[in-house]
């Protein structure tokens, strides 16, 4: 028995009083993990004299640790054989952890990152807040979705390791708090490199208030801590909307000042009052406009506490910060109200303003003056633009797919890059492959590591290698019975979760995501209803035997994505329930889908949809995970769908709808009453969310999701979302994967080149365009 072995035995016994045999699930989990937390504890240290990039992020949507960080530290089969010899496997810590702190795609880029900056030896470390509740989590009552609280806190957090020693104030205008950071390990592939994730918990000044408490006043000695704990309790569940919400600008502020004054006192440590190195020694990812604030923070605390002067502060925060930018979207764009700002941080504001006339005075000197300079005012119409002073003050602003950056380029951000242009950059976005392969999908992995070895664990190009066997019968039989493996376990999964039976031999196709207008979970309703209106009527007879399986969380308050949620769910009743329908068709809406769902079900997918509006998903992340799984793509000229396709080949995959030229010219002509009213087919699905086939409950959300689709949420923009204009494309495109999915070899030769292409999807790559092109790391 090795050290490893030994320490979780001696956890055991100290901590929980047990023999292996005699431990439960939860106390082996704590064990295993604290002997692995152990086993790297000497090589967790900052390497000295190196230039450090720090991510700051409102979200980092980690999933499960256990097992990749058992797989990092090459302790994964380690630790199997000891649970095993025990009675015991890894498998049995799925129901210990989950961990969401963030909402979708954003907070899981944020992870992505760190694993591969780690895994390639690049200093970055994390920056964000550990709220004490993270992302809810959903059920469904009666097909309506219900919330509730996500107590990740349940089993311990044995990852982290609390930092007293660093713990820092931050000052609002009515209320001082202390930020304590809680550090996790980041542990790259091979273990080699451990890079940290820095999480800030706010807390009273003091436990308790004695004097309030002597002088008997118990409610306000602890409303007091209340108070301040209040600042990390919970995330903001909603993604790519803007809440405007003070709490949430409390949040911001708060792990802004504590991640900057924590980065300077190391820096004070080494340098004293000297600041000419800091740009050289530290680089700050601004992850979308969330810790914007940053940047008139650093000018505070260089020219307040240290005595800069503004030209010599401005010049080192811009050294230091970039930005990025993940949507164009309006209602996602962070517009602070001046009142509301100054309310909450008076004393940040001056360095608002010094920006402001710092920016006039950079636009005067480019020869741009008066009203020419009101599109780029930092504080607007009483508002203060997030985006336009991060663009301002940083050095870099990238978007996260080509046509993103190239929209932000020529329409979104078209007057910055007319003044800026050698600003912008693209870093389109990646996912990690040892989460969304190596461990979500062994089987798979096993196929291809037999076949060409396992570099492509850290070097996702080499799947090229793997092209060659798409035109093998035999590769190709072995793919489609891992896949098939993949179908078996994720039904059984299913079953267990919702009580829902699902057949193998399906065509099983998937949308999984954010549940928003945009993304269109609507249109995929429409279609799939289409087609089970054309198998009623005979009209549709060769049609291949297909599950549609959604995953999405509305944000509590977005009431029309709620009400999308319940009308998928009505149809899968309808539909699951119709004797006709058996063997031919199912449609099933799994609840809390979060990373460790996606887990299972991305490696079980045939189809991906990847359905958004063109030009409204700035890059998409599921839509890599699904292609390097072996799906093949149904989708629109949208976000990094276009580099997909360019990458594994539009042969390869299933692209309809317009594009964003097209879209962008069909907006003065585009009218959803004519297309229902000259088509039948339009026309009978779009008239179930009002003609009584579906019931919502008496709540009136299907005839507000059908307004919304004719009228428009308001004055004069019917559906900016485009549903109609693209159904009969779409339907068509969702005709044509079903048919060709008839032809099973066929079809696993276009999965499998799918897998072979994703090697530019690899956040690997996108980690070192950062380091490289951006930081200096
Ligand atoms: C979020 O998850 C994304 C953008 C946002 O502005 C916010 Cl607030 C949250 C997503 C994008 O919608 C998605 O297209 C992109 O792939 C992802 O960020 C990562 O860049």
């Amino acid at each position: 028995m090795d050290r490893f072995e030994e320490k979780i035995g001696e956890l055991l016994r100290l901590d929980f009083g047990v023999t292996p045999d005699g431990a439960d699930a939860k106390q082996l989990y704590t064990a295993v993990s604290q002997a692995a937390m152990d086993s790297l504890r000497d090589g967790w240290k900052k390497p000295a004299g190196k230039k450090r990039a720090c991510y700051f992020s409102a979200e980092f949507l980690m999933g499960r640790l256990v097992n990749s960080n058992l797989m990092n530290l090459g302790l994964l089969e380690e630790a199997d054989r000891y649970l095993k010899a025990h009675g015991r496997s890894v498998a049995d810590f799925e129901q210990i952890e989950d961990d969401a702190l963030g909402n979708g795609g954003l907070g899981r880029l944020a992870a992505c990152f760190l694993d591969s900056a780690a895994t390639h030896g690049i200093p970055l470390d994390g920056y964000g807040i550990r709220y004490r509740y993270g992302l809810f989590r959903q059920y469904f009552e009666d097909g309506f979705q219900r919330e509730r609280a996500d107590d990740w806190l349940r089993f311990g957090d044995p990852w982290s390791v609390r930092r007293e020693e660093d713990a820092v104030e931050v000052r609002f205008a009515d209320q001082t708090v202390r930020a304590v950071p809680y550090d996790m390990p980041v542990i790259g592939y091979g273990g080699k490199t451990i890079n940290t994730l820095r999480l800030w918990q706010s807390e009273p000044l003091s436990a308790f208030d004695f004097d309030l408490f002597n002088r008997q006043e118990y409610d306000r000695a602890v409303a007091e801590k209340n108070r301040a704990e209040e600042i990390s309790y919970v995330l903001y569940p909603n993604d790519d909307t803007d809440a405007g919400k003070r709490l949430r600008l409390k949040q911001q502020y708060f792990f802004s000042s504590a991640s900057l004054q924590s980065i300077l006192r190391e820096y004070l440590g080494r340098h004293g009052e000297d600041f000419s190195a800091f740009a050289d020694e530290y680089a700050v990812q601004l992850n979308d406009t969330h810790p914007t604030v940053s940047i008139p923070e650093l000018l505070r605390l260089l020219m307040e506490e240290h005595g800069l002067c503004y030209d010599e502060a401005f010049s080192i925060a811009q050294r230091v910060f970039a930005y990025t930018n993940h949507t164009i979207m309006a209602e996602a764009l962070e517009k602070w109200d001046v009142g509301l700002f100054l309310s909450v941080i008076p004393e940040v504001y001056p360095y608002v303003v010094m920006l402001q006339n710092g920016l006039k005075q950079a636009l005067h000197n480019k020869g741009i003056n008066g009203a020419d300079q009101i599109p780029y005012y930092l504080v607007d119409d009483g508002r203060i633009h997030m985006a336009r002073m991060a663009i301002f003050a940083a050095h870099s602003t990238n978007g996260v797919a080509r046509i993103h950056t190239e929209i932000l380029k020529e329409t979104a951000l078209r007057e910055w890059y007319a003044v800026w242009p050698e600003r912008f950059n693209n870093k389109t976005n990646g996912i990690t492959q040892r989460r969304w392969l190596a461990l979500c999908n062994p089987e798979l992995s096993g196929f291809i590591t037999e076949r060409i070895g396992d570099g492509w664990i850290t070097e996702l190009d080499e799947l090229k290698k793997l092209a060659p066997y798409a035109d093998d019968e035999r590769a190709r039989e072995r793919f489609l019975a891992i896949k098939r493996e993949k179908k078996c376990q994720l039904a059984a999964y299913v079953k267990a979760r919702e009580g829902v039976e699902l057949n193998p031999d399906f065509l099983f196709d998937i949308q999984v995501k954010r549940l928003h207008e945009y993304k269109r979970q609507l249109l995929n309703a429409f279609s799939i209803l289409d087609i089970y209106f054309a198998l009623k009527d005979g009209r549709l007879t060769d049609f291949y035997p297909t599950v549609f399986l959604f995953g999405a969380k509305a944000a509590p308050g977005y009431y029309r994505a709620k009400g999308i949620i319940k009308y998928l769910n009505e149809i899968a009743k309808r539909v699951n329930g119709d004797p006709d329908m058996k063997g031919r068709m199912q449609v099933v809406f799994v609840q809390n889908y979060d990373v460790s769902y996606a887990e299972k079900l991305i490696p079980a997918a045939d189809v991906s949809e990847q359905i958004s509006t063109a030009g409204t998903e700035a890059s998409g992340t599921s839509n890599m995970k699904f292609m390097l799984n072996g799906a093949v793509t149904l989708g629109t000229l949208d976000g990094a769908n276009i580099e997909i396709v360019e990458q594994a080949g539009a042969e390869n995959n299933f692209i309809f709808g317009a594009t964003v030229e097209e879209i962008a010219s069909a907006a003065s002509t585009y009218d959803p009453k004519a297309l229902c009213r000259d088509n039948p087919r339009i026309r009978r699905v779009v008239d179930t969310l009002v003609d009584g086939t579906f019931s919502d409950g008496g709540t009136g959300m299907f005839r507000e999701l059908y307004d919304s689709l004719m009228t428009g949420a308001s004055w004069h923009r019917p559906d900016q979302y485009y549903l109609l204009l693209d159904f009969e494309s779409y339907c068509d495109a969702k005709l044509r994967v079903n048919r060709a999915y008839r032809d099973r070899a066929a079809f696993a030769r276009k999965c499998l080149l799918n897998t072979a292409n994703a090697g530019k999807f690899s956040s690997d790559r996108t980690i070192r365009e950062y380091a490289r092109e951006i930081w200096g790391v």
